[in-house]
């Protein structure tokens, strides 16, 4: 690296939306607390969006079925997100945040990156900076949370889920390939549900086993991720803190009279809405992470929900459609007529050639 050595904080609150009911009610503070819908109201559907350190000691974590934990912990205390107090506390906390720098990018509520080599107070360590802010946050909104700092934005998170909750993890970079050796192959961003069992089918477990891999077997295994990961595990992430990406989005509706009764109708009105919902992406030059839908009944009832991904969606109507059938189908819908289809791209970026899938592996 160079003299201008990037100083990157990745900031992650701890056990987000459980702390923050937790704050707001002592009486759920020595509970295990699990945020979800009670699968006892919902005849047992509905997933967990997090829980508190003492229903995850039960082995309770994010995305399980609600069910599947309230076997874990039958004594558990369940309670439903409230996504806007979330938010409000989100901004709460990123307006701290620009005490110390504009140079944000916000990964979800709870997460972001702050590029901090030259910030507001003139700090040059960042450990006293990281520290300073969760003091700040903790003063300030009674809430705590983990940092990680490195030189790139990968090591500053895996090292922000180092040691959780109330840590401070500075990864400098001559230690940097040593730590991502020893890390688990779990912790590597990027590695979800579905690679990680291919990982373990091929024996990389850790760090050190992504290491010996040469680049073609990553390639050849896993595409653009294995080409990323082959760079990420030598402690190369030259991607910038995207503080300017505009947070907007773009979204098309329709609402159909007569009501859709049946698949194909569903299927032909999200190809017009995806193919409208492209061409202003393309002409704008944007592309995004997250696809949302929307959709309502004849009985007004309304239900929005969205998948994220770590890739940027192509723009290509086709694609947006099976995301969105895909989305569909895991709601549970009421058998009723549709009024109302949306689609919405959020998470944008522009369209550059760092963030452009490589069209060797689609
Ligand atoms: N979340 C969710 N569904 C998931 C994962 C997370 O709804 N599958 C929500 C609930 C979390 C929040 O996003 O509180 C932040 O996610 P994190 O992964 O950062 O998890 P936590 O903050 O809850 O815990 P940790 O202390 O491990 O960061
Ligand atoms: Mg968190």
């Amino acid at each position: 690296m160079g003299l201008e050595q990037r100083q990157i904080i990745h900031v992650d609150m701890d056990a987000f939306y459980a702390q923050v009911e937790m704050r707001d009610n002592p009486k759920l503070r020595t509970v295990p607390l699990i945020l979800a819908k009670d699968p006892l109201k919902t005849g047992g559907r509905g997933v967990v969006a997090t829980a508190n350190y003492l229903a995850r000691r039960s082995g309770v974590h994010s995305a399980m079925s609600a069910q599947e934990a309230k076997k874990l912990v039958p004594n558990a205390v369940f309670l439903t997100p409230n996504f806007e107090k979330y938010k409000q506390v989100s901004k709460a906390v990123h307006k701290i945040f620009h005490e110390y720098t504009d140079m944000i990018e916000p990964i979800a509520f709870d997460e972001a990156y702050l590029d901090v080599t030259s910030n507001k107070l003139g700090i040059h360590n960042p450990v006293v900076l990281a520290h300073r802010m969760q003091q700040e946050i903790w003063a300030k909104l009674n809430l705590t949370c983990s940092t990680g700092i490195s030189y790139n934005k990968f090591i500053a998170k895996m090292a922000s889920e180092y040691n959780k909750p109330v840590g401070v993890t500075i990864i400098h970079e001559a230690y940097a390939i040593d730590f991502l050796k020893s890390q688990p192959i779990s912790s590597f961003r990027g590695i979800g549900k579905k690679t990680l069992p291919q990982m373990q089918a091929l024996n990389i477990l850790n760090g050190s086993d992504l290491y010996d891999k040469s680049e073609e077997f990553l390639l050849q295994h896993f595409g653009k991720l294995g080409y990323n990961l082959y760079r990420r595990v030598r402690g190369i992430d030259n991607r910038p803190v995207e503080w300017q990406r505009e947070r907007k989005s773009i979204g098309k509706e329709a609402t159909f009279i007569p009501p859709l009764t049946n698949n194909g109708q569903i299927k032909k009105a999200l190809n017009k809405l995806a193919t409208e919902l492209v061409n202003v992406l393309q002409r704008e030059q944007l592309h995004g992470q997250t696809l949302v839908v929307k959709i309502r009944d004849v009985e007004f009832a309304t239900i929005t929900k969205r998948l994220t991904q770590v890739d940027f969606y192509p723009n290509k109507s086709t694609e947006l459609v099976i995301v969105a059938e895909k989305i569909l189908a895991t709601l549970a819908l009421e058998e009723r007529p549709i009024r109302l289809l949306g689609i919405t791209m959020t998470g944008l970026a522009p369209v550059t050639f760092e963030n452009i899938n490589l069209p060797l592996f689609e």
